[in-house]
């Protein structure tokens, strides 16, 4: 009985595992086919991505992560005086869920928690983590694309939900899949809801383009990940060396991209196609939007909510919002 269990399980993940790979190989062959050359950051995190993603976090010029973090930590006891009895905790991009720890030790009344996150190895150590720490939590993970049509475990259906999307993540979105982000996360949470929101604010260009290229050169790492993970799982050719890791502010639409610019012009294969890059071409590898409390709110309220409180850190400055249907 047992074995019979744990292997349609198996299978299950390898089912899932190949599906992933063939949406991962057909985005990346489209990518490699537009003009510009452009792909999702959501495949930045792999299990090294997202180990890279950590690694930004404690480096000096990444200032967002422990920004958030003091910020939340000052305010956890405000947000947790506006969480009902029972409530579950939903988190988009939950990654490790250092932050969450804060909610959770603010907010004992928290009965349930769903993590959400694209990478299954972050999402298994956190959970981890989390059983030892929190024993009468309910604990319900869901692996996989946040941006995905979702649904909840129906034994949380009945209760007060609280979406918890922290890290500025909401800023690798252009405006109008915010807004589409910002309508399901609505659909999925129901009415009897809050969701919490970290943004980075706009600021100074040399602190936004030195957190984007720190001098160590982990973001650098980062970003080419994209290549070697496309050379991993799609036999990939790609040269590393061949490209340079690119941060620049982009004003007319008040973001941070990061780029991999070809250094010479090559022929690389991915997914088993060849695919041209002329000397200096970019594959744009990633957007993250700035923030104003305007800019915010407006687009909070294009998408149905209402700005019930935000909080705002010292300089350099990062918010959180509160929304409410
Ligand atoms: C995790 C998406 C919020 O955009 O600042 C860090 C990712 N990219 N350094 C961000 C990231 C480059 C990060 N987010």
């Amino acid at each position: 009985m047992f074995s019979s269990v744990r292997l349609a399980r198996d299978l299950r993940s390898d089912a899932v595992e190949v599906a992933d790979n063939r949406e991962f190989a057909a985005d990346v062959i489209a990518a490699l086919s537009a003009r510009p050359k452009s792909i999702s950051p959501k495949y930045f995190y792999d299990a090294v991505g997202s180990d890279l993603f950590e690694a930004i976090c404690v480096t000096p010029e990444y200032y967002p992560t422990r920004t958030e973090t003091s910020l939340l930590r000052s305010i956890a006891a405000e947000i947790a005086a506006g969480i009902p009895d029972g409530g579950v905790l939903v988190e988009f991009g939950s990654g490790a869920s250092d932050k969450t720890r804060l909610l959770l030790d603010a907010a004992p009344q928290i009965a349930a928690y769903v993590p959400i996150d694209i990478s299954a190895d972050a999402l298994a150590k956190a959970v981890e983590r989390l059983t030892a720490d929190y024993p009468h939590l309910l604990l319900a993970p869901l692996a996989g694309d946040f941006t995905a049509e979702l649904s909840l475990p129906t034994a949380v259906a009945q209760l007060p939900k609280i979406g918890f999307f922290p890290g500025s993540t909401i800023g690798n979105f252009l405006p109008e899949q915010a807004v589409e982000f910002l309508r399901s996360a609505y659909h999925l949470l129901g009415s009897d809801c809050m969701l919490i929101i970290g943004a980075d604010v706009v600021k100074d260009e040399a602190i936004l383009v030195a957190a984007y290229d720190d001098a160590q050169g982990v973001t650098a790492q980062f970003n080419k990940n994209l290549l070697a993970r496309i050379n991993r799982e799609l036999g990939g050719d790609f040269d590393l060396d061949a490209f340079d890791h690119v941060a620049r502010w982009n004003p007319a639409f008040n973001r941070m991209e990061m780029h991999l610019v070809s250094r010479v012009g090559q022929i690389v294969n991915a997914a088993g196609l060849p695919f041209t890059f002329k000397a200096g071409e970019s594959l744009h590898t990633e957007n993250s939007h700035k923030f104003t409390r305007e800019s915010f709110e407006a687009l909070a309220n294009s998408a149905g909510w209402r700005l019930e409180r935000q909080w705002l850190s010292g300089a350099p400055e990062f918010a959180v919002f509160c929304l409410k249907p």
